[in-house]
This record gives structure tokens, C-alpha cells and sequence, in this order.
């Protein structure tokens, strides 16, 4: 440990020399997040400062925060909806497990996730003690609700769907898991960390949110292709009672309750969030994820031309492929099952597509 301080000139050097050893937006195709739109960037900066945490102290932000909302229970089809800004995708399903859990009142509760779901159910199952019970996947990687309902029980506290699946970007049968949740009285939640700000924007695209009966909450990241600086999430909720559970006491604070998981939490990415969406409307929202998905198209076409199968046609612009190594430096990804993974996130540009295929096809070739 150095006592001494050192001069910023110098720190930054240190700092930039770090930050230069990053792999270049330019050759990543395995992320689901995107460098934040510059609308994003200004208005993070604008809130940098600001703590939700307290919001009686930024009832500015705080209003933000409540156009955020407003917004997507608009855009999912309930504008009376509830719902809270979170760090992401994992903490918005850690908020649904501990409310549904809470609800329930058993001592031996569990919850079904298709076969799909992201590693964050474990973690919260394994953080709250809940069994994790695991639906298999019909032969188009979408959950298999006979399969489903087979495992619900009277400790079944909550069913999870998937809208935009990380590994091959499928969506859930969504309507018949709401009727299976209804018939059983169990909550249903989607998780649309991905296919939330993908699907809406889409023609005849599966329906997922508020307008599908059953469906009880929704989890959004704008981190992912809300293209809003990180951490950002959303939580919405059709009955806001449902975060009644979930109050504790905080006497000191300008409020006197709170649900949230996170004590001090960001209003910055927040308002990043907010201004991207307000920025594009639904309008421009559905121009860049029409770019995204024609790129996943012509992917699909250019990797079939060099004989490499894809493994199904996405409902999101996640595309597979069966394994098959690429050139360095670009980063793709592998699923559990070794297939290729690639994201076509609004920052993989037509003329990356063209240029990965391009070193693909020779590197395939040799
Ligand atoms: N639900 C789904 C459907 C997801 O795809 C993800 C993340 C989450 C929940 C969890 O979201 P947070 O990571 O925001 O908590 N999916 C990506 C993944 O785990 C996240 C990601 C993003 C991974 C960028 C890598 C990366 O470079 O694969």
C-alpha cells in the first residue's frame, strides 16, 4: 500500500493505459450491452450526483424515475402499472422471487424456470433457500408448458417465462404460461431483460407483456438494448401492492418506507435511461432494432453460405450457429451446449457483419 498520493496526471495515464487494454467495441459480438447513445452519456452526466436512494432530496430525479415507468407501462399496455429502476436483470428477478416468496407463506417454496433461464435464478433461489425447478424446452428452445404444469405444487410460488432467451434468443409460449398461472393462482413473470425493448418494436412479434392475461411482472434492461449507460434495469409490475411485502421502515430518510433492494442506487443511468427512450419514441426504437435484426439476417445467410448451420431462427437478435471457431481477435460467445453465439447489438454496424464474414469465411477456408 503506497501512503503517498499521486498526481492525477499520472493517475490518468495509469488509468487510460488500463482502460486501453479493453477489447474495442469494434470486435465485440458476445455482449448484450452497447456503448450508451450520447443522449444517454449527457444525461447521465447531468444526474451523476443524484441518489435515489433518498429521493426526497431529488424529487427531480425522482420524477424522472417516474417517467421511466410511465413509459413502459405504456409501452407493455398498462398504463396504471407499477414499478421501480433497478441495477439490472438480476436484481429485478431477485425482486420478484423475494416478493412472491414473501407471498406465499411456505416453508418449502419453490418457483419453475424453463431450462433457458439466466444463471441469475440460481443465484436468488440459492441466496432465499427456494428450489429452482427446471421445465424442459420444447424442440424450438421455448419452455414446454405440459412439461410446466407437471411441476407446479401448492409451494409453486412464482413461474418464470423468458421473452428473448441469452443463449438463442427465443420467446416463451407467454399466453398459455399466464393461463397455467391463472388456472393455478401462481405469479407469472417474464423476463424480458433482452426481448423487452426488442419485441414491442417488432411486426408480429410473440406477445409477452400486460396485454397477455396471467401475466403478473416484467423485467426490462435498458442497459441491454435501451443502449442507456450501465446499471440500469426495470421492474414493472401489474399490481403495485405486490411490493407491499418488500417495505421496511427507513425513519431517518426523506421517505419513510422502502422496497427497493438496493439502499443508495443511481440516478444518473436512470435519466440515461429515460432520455434514450424519450429521444428515439417508439418510432426511432423500431428503426434501430429493424437495423438489428436485418444484421442478424444477414449474418445467418453469410455463415450458411460458408456451410455453418444455424441453430434456429431467433424472435431477437441473438443469433446461433453450430460450433465452429473464429478468427482472432473478434469475441463471440458459446453456449451451455457449445453452439456459437453472436449479438447483433446496435453497435455491430452492417460493415462489422460484412467484415467478421469477411475474416470468417477466409480463416474457414484455410
Ligand atoms: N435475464 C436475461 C434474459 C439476461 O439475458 C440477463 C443478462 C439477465 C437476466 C441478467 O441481467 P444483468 O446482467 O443486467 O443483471 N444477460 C447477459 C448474459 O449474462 C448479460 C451480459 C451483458 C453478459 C454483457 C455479457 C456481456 O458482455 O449473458
Amino acid at each position: 500500500m503506497v501512503s503517498d498520493g499521486i498526481s492525477s496526471e499520472s493517475l490518468f495515464c495509469f488509468l487510460e493505459e488500463c482502460r486501453r487494454r479493453d477489447i474495442c467495441w469494434d470486435h465485440i459480438l458476445s455482449s448484450m450491452c452497447t456503448p450508451p447513445h450520447q443522449v444517454a452519456v449527457r444525461a447521465h452526466n447531468l444526474f451523476m450526483e443524484t441518489n435515489l436512494g433518498d429521493p426526497g432530496l431529488f424529487p427531480g430525479t425522482a420524477h424522472v424515475d417516474e417517467l421511466l415507468i410511465r413509459w413502459f407501462g405504456d409501452l407493455y399496455h398498462a398504463p396504471d402499472a407499477g414499478g421501480c429502476s433497478t441495477s439490472g436483470g438480476t436484481e429485478s428477478n431477485i425482486q420478484v422471487l423475494r416478493f412472491t416468496k414473501a407471498a406465499k407463506k411456505s416453508d418449502h417454496p419453490n418457483i419453475i424456470v424453463p431450462a433457458s433461464a439466466h444463471f441469475s435464478f440460481e443465484k436468488a433461489c440459492r441466496m432465499m433457500g427456494i428450489e429452482m425447478r427446471v421445465a424442459p424446452l420444447d424442440g424450438q428452445y421455448r419452455m414446454d408448458i405440459p412439461k410446466t404444469a407437471e411441476l407446479v405444487d401448492k409451494d409453486t410460488c412464482c413461474l418464470i417465462g423468458i421473452a428473448g432467451t441469452t443463449e438463442y434468443g427465443m420467446t416463451d409460449p407467454i399466453p398459455a404460461l399466464g393461463k397455467l398461472a391463472e388456472e393455478e393462482d401462481i405469479h407469472l413473470h417474464v423476463d424480458a431483460a433482452f426481448g423487452g425493448l426488442v419485441l414491442p418494436f417488432l411486426k408480429d412479434a410473440p406477445q409477452f407483456d400486460f396485454k397477455v392475461s396471467g401475466v403478473g411482472s416484467i423485467s426490462v434492461d435498458p442497459h441491454k438494448m435501451g443502449m442507456s449507460t450501465i446499471p440500469s434495469g426495470v421492474l414493472m409490475v401489474r399490481d403495485e401492492a405486490c411490493f407491499c411485502n418488500l417495505l421496511v421502515d427507513t425513519p431517518y430518510l426523506t421517505v419513510k418506507q422502502s422496497y427497493s433492494l438496493s439502499g443508495t442506487r443511481p440516478g444518473a443511468s436512470v435519466a440515461g435511461a429515460y432520455a434514450v427512450l424519450a429521444h428515439f419514441g417508439k418510432d426511432g426504437m423500431e428503426a434501430i432494432v429493424a437495423g438489428c435484426m436485418e444484421n442478424t439476417r444477414r449474418l445467418t445467410e453469410g455463415m450458411e453460405a460458408y456451410g455453418v448451420k444455424r441453430k434456429i431462427t431467433p424472435d431477437v437478435n441473438v443469433a446461433t450457429f453450430e460450433h465452429t471457431e473464429v478468427p482472432e481477435p473478434w469475441a463471440v460467445s458459446y453456449t451451455r451446449s457449445g453452439d456459437l453465439r453472436i449479438v447483433c447489438m446496435p453497435h455491430v454496424h452492417r460493415d462489422v457483419i460484412e467484415k467478421f464474414l469477411s475474416e470468417f469465411g477466409e480463416f474457414h477456408d484455410r
